[in-house]
Parts: C-alpha cells; structure tokens; sequence
C-alpha cells in the first residue's frame, strides 16, 4: 500500500502511461528509472487566495501551480478555474501536458494551475478582483523563461487579460507570461480556435489511415461533440466550415442534439458561444435556434442520444465518455474517436475502443487527448515565440503552422505505435495511436532529462 493520499485522475493517467509503456520498457529497461523520476512533479506552488465580493465581504479560495517539467522548455499549461479543482486534477493534467507539449516539437515542459474559484454567477468585478488576488501569488512563480500559463475551463479571453494586467502593473513590465492573450495586445492570431481546429486537422489525417469513405467535405459524415465552450465551438465550426455534419453540443447541465439532417448550423453555434460569453446555458435553445430542429436533453450526455454518426469528439473535460456510453457509441457506427478534451474517455470506454481497434478492419480508432488536442498548446508555443521577437504572425501564417505541427504530431504517433505497442499489426489492425503518443512523448522527455543528468 502506498502512503500517498489517494488521486484518482493523477493514478488514472499514471497508470495509461504506465500500460503503454510495458513493451518499450522490456526492451529499454534503463528507461524504467527515467519512468521513475518524470511521474514527481519537479515543483508544486499552493496559496491562498482572499478576495473581495460584490458585498465587501472576504471570500477565500485554494490557489495552484504544478511545475511538472522543464526538460524540454518553460513550464507551459493552462489554468482551470472550477469547483472540481484539486491537486488530483491539476496533477494528471500537467503529467499530460508534459508529453503533449513533447509531441509538438516545440520548446516547452509542462504544468497546469488554476483554483477551486467558481466563476459561475460572478460579476465582471469580481472576476477582475479574484484574478488580481490571484496573480499577486502566482507572479512569483512564473514569467517568459520559467513558467508561461494560459487558460482553461472557466478561463477565458476576459480573465487572461485581468491576470495579465495584474502582472503587468505588479512588475512594471510587458512581457509574453500568459498566452491566450488578446489579438492587439501580444495574443496570435488563432489561438481562440486552435484547439478546435487542431483536433479535425489530426482527424483528417485519421480518415486518411483508416476511412477514406468518410470525408470532412460530406453532410453524409455525421460528427457529435460534446461540450459548448472553447474547445467544442471552433471544432463545430471547422466541420461546419468544411461541409461534414454536427450532431450534437452539450454543457454542464444538459445535451443538446440536432434533429434536422443539417446538423448545427454556424449561427447557433456562434449564438452559443455569445450565450457562454454571458454565462447561459444550452437550456434555453429555443432563444436562439427556435423552429423544433433542435431537442434538449437534461442531465445528459450526447453519447447514447445519437444515431448513424461516423466521429465522436468529447471536448468538455476528463472522464465524460464511461464504459456504456463507448458502448454505445460504437453500436451507433463510430469509427473514429479524437479527443478535444484532456482525458475525455474512462479507462474502460478506452478499453471498449481498443478492443474493437485489435479486431482489425470496422474497429474503433481512438487518439488520445495528448495527441488530438495539442494544436491549442502548440499555438500557445507560437505565441510565444512571436512574443519573443515582437512580432505578429498573419493568420494564415500560424494556420498553417498549426496544420504542419499536427500533421507531424499524427505521424509521430503514428509511427511509434507500429514500434512500441508489441502488438502484431498483420491484417488490417491499425497501430495504436494510445502507446504511439505516451510512448513518443515519454521518450523525447526522458532523453531530454538523461542530457541534462536527471537520470542516469
Ligand atoms: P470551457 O470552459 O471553454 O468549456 C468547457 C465546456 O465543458 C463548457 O461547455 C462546460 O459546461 C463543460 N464542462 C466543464 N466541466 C464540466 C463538467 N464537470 N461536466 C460537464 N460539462 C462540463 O473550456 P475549454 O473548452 O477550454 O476546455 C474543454 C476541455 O478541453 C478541457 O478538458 C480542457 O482541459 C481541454 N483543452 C483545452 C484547450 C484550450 O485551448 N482551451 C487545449 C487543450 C485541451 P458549461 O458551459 O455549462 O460551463
Ligand atoms: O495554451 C496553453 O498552454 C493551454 C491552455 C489550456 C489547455 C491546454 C492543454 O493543452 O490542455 C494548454
């Protein structure tokens, strides 16, 4: 038995790790030490953070940053600002962060932060006040060479710019600390819609190895998504832009699914994303997409609602897919499954996905999110690196800079699945994308920190 505390999302993510890398390691066992030291994180900051409400009166929150590994760059990873906020969380994202960062091929280590602040119902004031409180601590532990966060769930364009005017006015200085900033004042240009994109850029590439039949380009490819903030609205709008169907979108309290052969059009996914700007939920379609096309689903997720649809992509936060709803969604024909968000799927509903995958041909290809989400942090990587030189890239600059690093980031994974999964891929079983990307990424950290005489 262990005495550590128990950390189920940390010992969940450890543990697929752990899984992927048995075959590489009986091969490689001198790595076993570098598995060893890389699941410590090198630091973790934890503070507190009083601020004041509407009423005048103190509130207090718990405030965080896990520094998990700078062997490849500055720590780099979002900050999340939710209730559900522990170090549990914060520890299996900025593990994750790590190796995602690694597949990028950029220059940046990993870490993740945030605080159990929730913004929802909090005025603007309030906001402003929590992100100054907020930034007075976590100041003294970042900056452009050490630690640059971003945001997360619950943190968006408008807190960004409260915690980088706080650090601005702090040190007197204007410097790249944060990315996810606004476009005129140091932000690149499609940072908002990186992820998004990133991940369909990655599922192209999915369909090309696997469904050629399939193509972003049909209505007869029929795609759900779930989640209604960041990550989930600009990869509607990428399938909606290249001519694929969107077939669902859900939030915190409910799912909300397509009846009409169209799918979402962009209109109501843009008026959601206005709706989430003022803190609505998906509840009150019938505001901005009336006309009985759309149906309301309380206290559910898309996964069992859907029907004939060939790409699943949760994009709302980790363990939103269980064992029954991966079920499920292979009986409704997924072919494909990406994930937007960080540790999307359950262990299980990966295992459902995988079984089918080592069946060969009619399978389930599942990437995970390390894989198929790292255009939003390899944007940041941009941003940074614009930042550095003061100078702003055009938009079709860093698109397809983004285009080229996801690409590269699929054969990656790719390739390393057909080296180090152990699995025979005679037939027409497809390579693992799973043990494809923690095994490439784990390697690139691990070489990094043995250089630099962290193992040994
Ligand atoms: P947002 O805060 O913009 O949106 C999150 C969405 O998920 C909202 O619709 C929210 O519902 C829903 N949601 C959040 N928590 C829960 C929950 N516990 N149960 C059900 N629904 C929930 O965040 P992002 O879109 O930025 O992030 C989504 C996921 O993508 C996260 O896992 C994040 O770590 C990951 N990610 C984000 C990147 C980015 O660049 N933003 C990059 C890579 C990964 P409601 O609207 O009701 O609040
Ligand atoms: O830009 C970032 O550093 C960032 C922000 C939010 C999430 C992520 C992620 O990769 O999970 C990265």
């Amino acid at each position: 038995m262990s005495n550590l505390p128990s950390e189920p999302e940390f010992e969940q993510a450890l543990n697929e790790l752990s899984e992927s890398l048995k075959p590489f390691l009986s091969e490689h066992p001198e790595y076993a030490k570098a598995f060893e030291i890389v699941q410590i994180p090198e630091r973790i900051v934890q503070f507190r953070v009083v601020w004041e409400d509407d009423s005048g009166k103190a509130q207090v929150n718990r405030g965080f940053r896990v520094q998990y590994n700078s062997a490849l760059g500055p720590y780099k990873g979002g900050l999340r600002l939710h209730p559900s906020v522990n170090l549990s969380i914060l520890k299996f994202l900025g593990f994750e962060q790590t190796f995602k960062n690694a597949l990028t091929g950029l220059s940046m280590g990993g870490g993740k932060g945030g605080s159990d602040f929730n913004p929802k119902g909090k005025s603007d004031n309030e906001i402003r006040r929590f992100c100054n409180s907020f930034m007075a601590e976590l100041s003294r532990h970042i900056g452009k060479d050490t630690d640059v966060p971003a945001g997360d769930i619950g943190t968006g364009g408008r807190e960004v710019g409260f915690l980088f005017g706080a650090y601005r006015r702090a040190r007197n200085e204007f410097a790249g600390i944060l990315t996810g900033k606004g476009a005129s004042w140091g932000g690149s240009h499609i940072r908002p819609e990186a992820t998004g994109y990133g991940v369909i850029y990655y599922v192209e590439h999915m369909i090309k190895n696997s469904c050629p039949e399939f193509s972003l380009d049909k209505p007869s490819t029929r795609v759900a998504i779930s989640g209604a903030g960041n990550v989930a609205q600009f990869t509607a709008l990428k399938v909606i832009e290249l001519g694929a169907t969107v077939v669902s979108l859900s939030d915190s309290k409910g799912a909300l699914i397509s009846k009409s052969e169209k799918g979402f059009s962009k209109e109501v996914v843009e008026a959601i994303g206005e709706l989430k700007l003022k803190g609505g939920y998906l509840e009150s379609y019938q505001s901005f997409a009336p006309g009985g096309e759309y149906e309301y689903h309380a206290d559910k997720r898309p996964w069992t609602l859907v029907e004939n649809v060939q790409i699943a992509l949760p994009s709302a936060t980790q363990n939103e897919v269980s064992k029954e709803e991966a079920e499920a969604l292979v009986k409704a024909g997924v072919r494909i499954v990406a994930e937007g968000s960080n540790m999307g799927c359950t262990a299980e509903a990966i295992d459902v996905f995988e079984a089918t995958r080592k069946q060969g041909k009619g399978g389930v290809w599942y990437a995970p999110g390390k894989a198929a989400n790292c255009g939003g942090v390899a944007v940041s990587g941009l941003e940074m690196s614009q930042n550095s030189q003061r100078l702003t890239w055009t938009p079709q600059e860093v698109d397809s800079k983004l285009k080229g690093i996801m690409t590269d980031c699929f054969n990656i994974c790719l390739d390393a699945g057909k080296k180090f999964s152990g699995e025979d891929l005679s037939g027409d079983v497809l390579p693992s994308l799973l043990s494809g990307a923690n095994v490439a990424g784990f390697i690139k950290v691990a070489d990094a920190m043995k250089a630099q005489g962290e193992w040994w």
